[in-house]
C-alpha cells in the first residue's frame, strides 16, 4: 500500500517555477506539496541563469524572499554589445525610466526559496523516483512516486507541472491535446564559471566572425562566460587554455582591452532551442516554466518567464479557493502564452543577431552587422532592446 498524502495543489519539480508557486500559494493560504526527483544539494548547486528582470526582483522582495538578493545581487543599469572591435552600451536608465536588471544566480534563488518553504512548514519530497501523474483529465488528479523504496501517492485538486523541459508532466498529456512549436539552432553554448574578477562592469554580448561570446558574472570575484560552440562538441576538446584564447579573440576591441583568465571551476554545454507547448493546461494539470516553453539563453529570459507563469497560476488558484471563481484558471494558458510568445520573439531576435550561422553568406553577415549598427545608433531600436531586456509589463493586473 502506498503512503497517502492529501493536498490542494500537487507540484512536480523544485526548480524556480515549482518553488515560487509553492511560496506564493502558501502566502495565500493554499496548501501544496512538491515532488522533486533530484537531491536538494544537486538542485541548489545547478548553475544556470543569472539575470533577474526588475519585475522578478520586485516580486521576490515583496513576498519576503529577497533579503539575500538585496544584499548580494548586482544591480546593472545597462548591457554592452560588442562587434567590429567596438563596444556600445545600451543604457537602461535612459531608455526605460530607471528600470534595471539584477545579477543573482538561479541556484541562489532556489536556495532562498527552498529554505523559506521548509521554514514555513512546506513539504518537499526530494529524490523521488518513478514519478507518475494521472487522473488530471478526470476528477481524481494524483502524483505517485517512490521515495526510500516506499510508494507514495498524493491526491490533489490540481497538478502543477513545473518539471522543466525534460520532465514527465508535458509528456503525459495526450499528443492530440497539445500543439508543439519548435526551433533548434545549429549551435550550442559552452558555459564556464571562473575564479576571476569580471572583465567588464556589465554583461557584454559579443558578435564575432568566429562565433558569439558572452561575459557575465556572479560576484566581484566570480565570472560566468559563454562561447558559441558546436552542439555535438565534446568538453574534452575544450582545454582551459583553448577556452580563454577563444574568449579573448571573440571579445577583442580596437582599444586593446585584455581578458583576465583564471581557474575554471565548472564547464558545461547547453543546447539552444525555442519551444512552446499550447495550451499550457490539460484538465486540472497546469504547465509552468520550462515544462511549457524554452527560450534560447541569449535574451536571459527563461527563469523570468517561469516566475511570471507561476505568478498568474498562484493568483488563479487563490481566486478559485478564496472566491470560488474559475475565470482566471480558464484564462491561465492564454495570459501566459501572450507573454511567452513576446519573449520567444525577443530571444530568437537576440540569438539571430549575435550568433554565427554557418549557412549565412556574405550578404547575411553584412545585414547582421547593419542590424547591430542600427540597434546601437537608433534610440527607438535601443529602447526596444532595453524594454524587453529589463522585462515587459505583466499581461495580468498586479497581485
Ligand atoms: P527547471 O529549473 O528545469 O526545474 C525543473 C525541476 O523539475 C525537476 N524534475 C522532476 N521532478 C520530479 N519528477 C520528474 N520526473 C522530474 N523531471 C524533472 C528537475 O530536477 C528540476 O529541479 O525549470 P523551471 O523551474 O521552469 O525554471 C526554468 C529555468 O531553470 C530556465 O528557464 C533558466 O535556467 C533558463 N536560463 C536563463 N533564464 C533567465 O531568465 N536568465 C538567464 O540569464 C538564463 N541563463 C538559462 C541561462 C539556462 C541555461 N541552461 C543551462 C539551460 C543560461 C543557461 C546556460
Ligand atoms: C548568465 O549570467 O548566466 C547569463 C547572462 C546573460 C544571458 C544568459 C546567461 O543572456
Amino acid at each position: 500500500m502506498a503512503t497517502l498524502v492529501r493536498t490542494q495543489v500537487g507540484i512536480v519539480g523544485a526548480g524556480p517555477a515549482g518553488l515560487m508557486l509553492a511560496h506564493l500559494l502558501g502566502l495565500s493560504g493554499v496548501e501544496s506539496v512538491i515532488v522533486e526527483n533530484r537531491s536538494r544539494e544537486y538542485v541548489e548547486r545547478r548553475v544556470r541563469a543569472g539575470v533577474l528582470e526588475q519585475g522578478t526582483v520586485d516580486l521576490l522582495i515583496a513576498t519576503g524572499v529577497g533579503e539575500r538578493l538585496k544584499r548580494q545581487g548586482l544591480v546593472h543599469h545597462g548591457v554592452e554589445l560588442c562587434f567590429s572591435g567596438k563596444r556600445h552600451r545600451i543604457d537602461f536608465d535612459a531608455l526605460t525610466d530607471g528600470r534595471a536588471i539584477t545579477i543573482y544566480g538561479q541556484n541562489e534563488v532556489v536556495k532562498d526559496l527552498t529554505e523559506n518553504r521548509l521554514a514555513a512548514g512546506g513539504q518537499i519530497f526530494f529524490e523521488a523516483s518513478d514519478v507518475v501523474v494521472s487522473g488530471f483529465e478526470g476528477a481524481n488528479p494524483s502524483i505517485q512516486f517512490v521515495k526510500d523504496d516506499e510508494a507514495h501517492k498524493i491526491n490533489c485538486d490540481f497538478i502543477a507541472g513545473c518539471d522543466g523541459f525534460h520532465g514527465i508532466c508535458r509528456r503525459t498529456i495526450p499528443s492530440h491535446a497539445l500543439r508543439l512549436y519548435e526551433r533548434t539552432y545549429p549551435f550550442a553554448w559552452l558555459g564556464i564559471l571562473a575564479q576571476t574578477p569580471p572583465s567588464g562592469k556589465e554583461i557584454i554580448y559579443c558578435r564575432h566572425d568566429r562565433g558569439f561570446a558572452l561575459h557575465s558574472m556572479r560576484s566581484p570575484q566570480l565570472s560566468r562566460l559563454y562561447l558559441q560552440c558546436d552542439p555535438s562538441d565534446d568538453l574534452a576538446h575544450w582545454s582551459d587554455e583553448r577556452i580563454w584564447e577563444e574568449l579573448g579573440k571573440r571579445s577583442q576591441t580596437q582599444e586593446g582591452w585584455v581578458l583576465r583568465p583564471g581557474p575554471i571551476l565548472q564547464k558545461g554545454i547547453t543546447e539552444m532551442r525555442s519551444f512552446v507547448a499550447e495550451p499550457m493546461r490539460c484538465g486540472s494539470m497546469f504547465l509552468a516554466g520550462d515544462a511549457a516553453h524554452i527560450v534560447p539563453a541569449t535574451g536571459a529570459k527563461g527563469l523570468n518567464l517561469a516566475i511570471s507563469d507561476v505568478t498568474v497560476l498562484a493568483r488563479a488558484l487563490e481566486e478559485h479557493y478564496r472566491a470560488g471563481r474559475r475565470e482566471l484558471l480558464e484564462r491561465y494558458s492564454d495570459i501566459c502564452l501572450r507573454r511567452a510568445w513576446k519573449v520567444q520573439r525577443f530571444s530568437w531576435w537576440m540569438t539571430s543577431m549575435l550568433h554565427r550561422f554557418d549557412s549565412d553568406n556574405a550578404f547575411d553577415r553584412r545585414r547582421q552587422l547593419a542590424e547591430l549598427e542600427y540597434v546601437v545608433s537608433s534610440r527607438a531600436a535601443s529602447q526596444s532592446l532595453a524594454e524587453n531586456y529589463v522585462g515587459l509589463p505583466p499581461e495580468h493586473p498586479p497581485l
